[in-house]
């Protein structure tokens, strides 16, 4: 086999500050955007960047060109004799720290899926707090077509989504789900036209720049916390969080808001 030809990045990932959010957009489209250790370098950047932005209250994930992500660049799989090598580290070193933060940012993640999501970039995708995809957008569980696992949190994510059968159907036979088909099985929240896809996903954003961010934050932990407790050890942690998110000005201030019947400023802030 021949040794596969280098593609030249010079910004793998692209970061836009907005009002109250970051754009991350995935940035090698002649590789429909598929993960290099580059990419996953300056991704893991830019994550560790918009966490560290106090101003920062969502982050909307996207790719350019007509693909959202096609998982792991598997040029970077083949020697220069062109022998296939053993993934190494990758999944402890990048994806699963990768996957472990976009669930445990303090904001809500949106991931605008522009066009195929394929391997781990599905699964990173699915990650998101809300995914939004454009109609010609599908999902691919593509490992298996090369013979390895899904991975990402593939085999977590989609029996929770779907449920055993479509997720084992999905990562079985690899076949790609169209981003209608996605939606009706609740693997995601929403298509939109292709041409609306990224206005709608910057309204979200700002929506989410606007809200109460540590309530929000909250929730998200308590959703995923959910998934391994009992009702009892739920209850309990709900209490915890109420209590926690009850401290905070944006509980104040959406309470006298709602009864002075005038819209709310939250600011996200865990004080005054
Ligand atoms: O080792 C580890 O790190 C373990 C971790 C693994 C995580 C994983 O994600 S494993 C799964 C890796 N991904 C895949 O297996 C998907 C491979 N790609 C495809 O099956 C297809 O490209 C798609 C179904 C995603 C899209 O098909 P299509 O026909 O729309 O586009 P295309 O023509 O195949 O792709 C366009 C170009 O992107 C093409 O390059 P070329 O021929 O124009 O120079 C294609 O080779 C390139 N490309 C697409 N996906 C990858 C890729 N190049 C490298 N790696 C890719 N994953």
């Amino acid at each position: 086999m021949p040794a596969p030809t280098p593609v030249q990045d010079s910004n793998p990932v692209l970061v836009e500050r907005r009002a109250g959010y970051r754009v991350i957009t995935l940035n090698r489209p002649q590789r429909l955007n598929a993960f290099t250790e580059a990419m996953h370098q300056a991704l893991k950047q830019a994550l560790a960047e918009a966490e560290d932005d106090e101003d920062c209250r969502a982050l909307l994930l996207t790719g350019t060109g007509r693909g959202f992500c096609a998982g792991q660049d598997l040029n970077e799989r083949v020697t220069p004799d062109g022998k296939v090598m053993m993934s190494g580290n990758a999944l402890e070193t990048y994806y699963n720290p990768l996957v472990r933060r976009l669930r445990e940012l303090p904001f809500p993640v949106v991931a605008a899926v522009n066009g195929i999501a394929a391997g781990a970039g599905a699964n990173v995708a699915l990650a998101c707090d809300i995914v939004l995809a454009a109609r010609s957008a599908s999902f691919v569980q593509a490992f298996a077509k090369i013979g390895l696992v899904p991975d990402a949190g593939g085999t977590w994510i989609l029996p929770r989504l779907v449920g055993p059968a479509r997720a084992r159907g999905l990562a079985l036979t690899a076949e790609p789900l169209p981003a209608e088909k996605a939606e009706a099985w609740g693997l995601i929240w929403k298509v939109l036209e292709d041409v609306e896809l990224m206005a709608e996903a910057h309204k979200l954003c700002q929506h989410f720049a606007a809200a109460p961010t540590v309530g929000l934050a909250l929730c998200k932990r308590l959703l995923d916390q959910s998934w391994s407790n009992d009702l009892d050890t739920q209850l309990d942690l709900e209490r915890e969080s109420q209590r926690e998110a009850s401290l905070t000005p944006d509980y104040a201030e959406g309470v006298h808001a709602f009864l002075e019947k005038r819209p709310p400023k939250f600011t996200g802030r865990r004080s005054s």
